[in-house]
């Protein structure tokens, strides 16, 4: 098997001091940790790289077939999760347990299907589906399976024998099976998906068992604010590829001064070898424009590397910072060896398309610039997350989510707390809206080599993956972990010094909540290129007072900058909001409330953007989302600018008229007509100036 296996096997020599620590984090709401355990990473191996994995696309060479649709489902008993394991359950229709089986939908969090149990389920279910496969398939060709991502861990079977394994949740993983199928004949898939997480799963929790009035069962906690949604989230694809074929792509651009864009390209190639007949001699490579005109190509004998170059070059620029924001070539890349029968000499071996942007990313002490351009970020945080699919894949979803941001008039989002469909970062890409790109890595505490171990997998699957996308302007190695503790300096060192010798020219950023001061003072925040914070002034903090922001803000984001010496942006703040729910004077929950809180937030971001190194405005959230079931969660998080069904609550119409402010103060966007309703003429005054958008 090749590709996003978990590498989480190698071990790293560890010195182990145990040390005790009195008190709580003050700005760590979940923090109830009051001893720990300090190690020194101070040998560790790097994890094995990820191979192939590219995105399955149709070409002339390849074929794409989906998996989807309605599956068969077991739930394991809650006490037993590996009894499948033992008793073989995969070398035949699991029918023949005995056993409930129920129908499942793929894509889809299982959880909020049924109308039981299986919500709060914890330990393993198991999947099913049978499926045929052409005959012609066996020619000439392989058969991979590949998965967008099964949450947290799953274990693969085709007819009956093992393809691959793969935890970390949130992530592609792919093996050939070639060897496994019935070619003409039908063929059963079976997979186990494990939801539990512990101390050493990237994110964190524990299970524990508990004595209820039915006996002992194991339940789930955990720390960070989304429901643990699981099953087979994402997409079930089989592609075929020629038996030699272009396994990999890498590539990275830049643009000149003068409109010269330049595109460094590495390929690399599967099942070549040396005694074969088929020895790919050289690699065309085109780059097309929207109508399909080349801009650019090459002939390659070198096969492996190469640059294009692009004259008057249609950079990629982000959605309101030009006309025509998202511009995407299609990079052709085709694999020949040399005939004596075809045509012209030559035979078509492989052929492969990749969607590229064209820019220039870079940093300094102070900004992140796109060509050239310094950003001013304004977004959110999200989730994936919906009502009865959960966290799965969803296009229609999707696209409605899309014409929100767009239609508010944000350009960027973190994909809190884990990596997105790859459907939605080819989506950022086609739209022009940025991405900073974060791993599962969320409020992580016990900084210990096996976790060290997955974390840098974790980030590691998450760059191959993401790489080659325009879209992503950053890494976020982590959302509010516990740096401020002592372990987390030698943890973060390593796992910074890796994440950067991988990093593909993208800054590493992450999500703090710990303070730019001691005594609990963040030690992850001196290693990063750009520090990102997350504070709920007034609502966490001096809750009801909204008198109490721009200066706690604009004073603290100073700190971090005098202290770190870095472009600073704020990732969260915000407040639960019940829809409908109205009061006067502003009171908790209400939406007179966030309309107020969010408008105090836009004087203290107004009062730091003039000291040019304030980069950014993320509010916390884009949408209502599921949590665990706690006391302090009404149906889930309620920070959502829209309801968990996609519609505004009243501060998505102010965030609106801020965010297209920015982008007519910094971009000379107009403003668009309706932006505001018709109250009289003086109010409406400028209308008239402004252009439809
Ligand atoms: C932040 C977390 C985020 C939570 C948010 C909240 O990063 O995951 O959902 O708080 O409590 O600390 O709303």
């Amino acid at each position: 098997m090749r590709a996003g296996a978990c590498s989480w096997m190698w071990l790293l020599s560890s010195l182990v001091l145990r040390l005790v620590v009195a008190g709580h984090g003050e700005n760590n709401k979940h923090d109830k940790t009051e001893q720990h355990t300090v190690f020194l990473h101070d040998n560790w191996t790097t994890p094995v790289p990820t191979t192939g994995l590219l995105y399955p696309r149709e070409s002339e060479t390849r074929d794409v077939r989906s998996l989807d649709g309605m599956w068969r489902l077991l739930m394991s008993q809650p006490s037993d999760p590996l009894q499948g394991v033992r008793e073989k359950w995969y070398e035949d229709s699991l029918q023949k347990t005995g056993l409930e089986i129920i129908p499942m939908p793929v894509p889809a969090s299982y959880n909020d299907i049924t109308t039981d149990n299986l919500r709060d389920h914890v330990g393993t279910v198991w999947y099913e589906r049978t499926f045929f496969v052409p005959r012609d398939w066996t020619e000439n060709r392989r058969t991979w399976l590949r998965f967008g991502s099964v949450h947290y861990a799953a274990v693969v079977w085709i007819n009956g024998r093992n393809a691959m394994r793969h935890s970390i949740g949130h992530l592609p993983f792919e093996a050939e099976i070639s060897n496994l199928l019935n070619f003409g004949g039908e063929n059963r898939i079976t997979v186990m998906c494990d939801n539990r997480l512990t101390n050493r799963s990237v994110p964190q929790g524990q299970v524990t068992t508990v004595n209820t009035d039915n006996g002992q069962t194991p339940i789930q906690s955990y720390t960070f604010d989304f429901f643990n949604y699981a099953g087979i989230h994402r997409s079930v694809q089989l592609y075929t590829t020629p038996l030699v074929h272009i396994s990999d792509i890498a590539i990275s651009t830049q643009l000149s001064s003068d409109q010269v864009g330049r595109i460094d390209y590495r390929i690399w190639l599967h099942g070549a070898t040396e005694d074969s007949t088929m020895q790919p001699t050289h690699v065309l490579v085109q780059l097309r424009d929207r109508d399909g005109v080349v801009a650019a190509q090459q002939v390659n004998r070198a096969l492996y590397n190469g640059t294009l170059l692009v004259p008057g070059a249609k950079p990629w620029w982000p959605y309101l910072m030009h006309p025509e924001p998202g511009h995407l070539y299609s990079l052709e890349f085709e694999l020949f060896m040399s005939s004596y029968e075809g045509d012209d000499g030559e035979e078509l071996l492989d052929a492969y398309r990749l969607p590229v942007g064209i820019r220039t990313l870079s940093w300094t002490n102070t900004s992140l610039l796109l060509n050239g351009k310094p950003l001013y970020l304004r977004g959110f945080g999200r989730h994936e997350d919906s009502d009865i699919r959960g966290k799965g894949l969803d296009n229609a979803l999707l696209a409605r989510d899309f014409n929100l941001i767009k239609w508010i008039g944000a350009n960027a989002y973190r994909t809190s707390h884990y990596p997105y469909s790859e459907e939605s970062m080819q989506f950022a890409d086609e739209h022009g809206i940025m991405i900073v790109d974060e791993c599962s890595a969320v409020n992580i505490d016990i900084f210990e080599p096996e976790l060290l171990s997955n974390h840098m997998t974790a980030l590691e699957q998450l760059i191959h993956r993401d790489r080659n996308h325009a879209s992503v302007i950053a890494w976020s190695v982590a959302n509010e972990p516990r740096s401020f503790k002592m372990g987390a300096l030698s943890y973060f060192q390593a796992l910074v010094n890796y994440t950067r010798s991988i990093a593909q020219g993208r800054p590493l950023t992450a999500a703090i909540n710990a303070s730019p001061d001691p005594p609990k003072q963040c030690h992850l925040a001196a290693l990063l290129d750009i520090v990102g914070f997350n504070r709920y002034n007034a609502w966490y903090q001096n809750s009801g007072r909204t008198d109490m922001i721009v200066n706690l803000l604009t004073e603290e984001a100073q700190r971090w900058h005098q202290n770190f010496g870095k472009p600073v942006i704020l990732f969260e703040y915000g407040a639960d909001t019940m829809e409908g729910l109205h009061s006067l004077p502003a009171y908790i929950w209400s939406e007179d409330y966030q309309v107020a809180l969010f408008s105090q937030h836009f004087k203290a971001f107004d009062k730091l953007r003039k000291q040019n190194w304030f980069i950014g405005e993320f509010v916390w959230n884009f949408a209502d989302f599921k949590t665990a079931q706690t006391v302090t969660r009404v149906g889930g998080n309620k920070k959502g600018v829209f309801t968990r069904s996609r519609q505004p609550k009243e501060v998505a119409q102010i965030l609106r008229w801020r965010y297209f402010a920015l982008a007519n103060e910094l971009d000379w966007v107009p403003l668009p007509k309706h932006l505001s309703v018709y109250i009289s003429s003086l109010v409406n005054r400028n209308e008239h100036e402004r252009t439809e958008l």
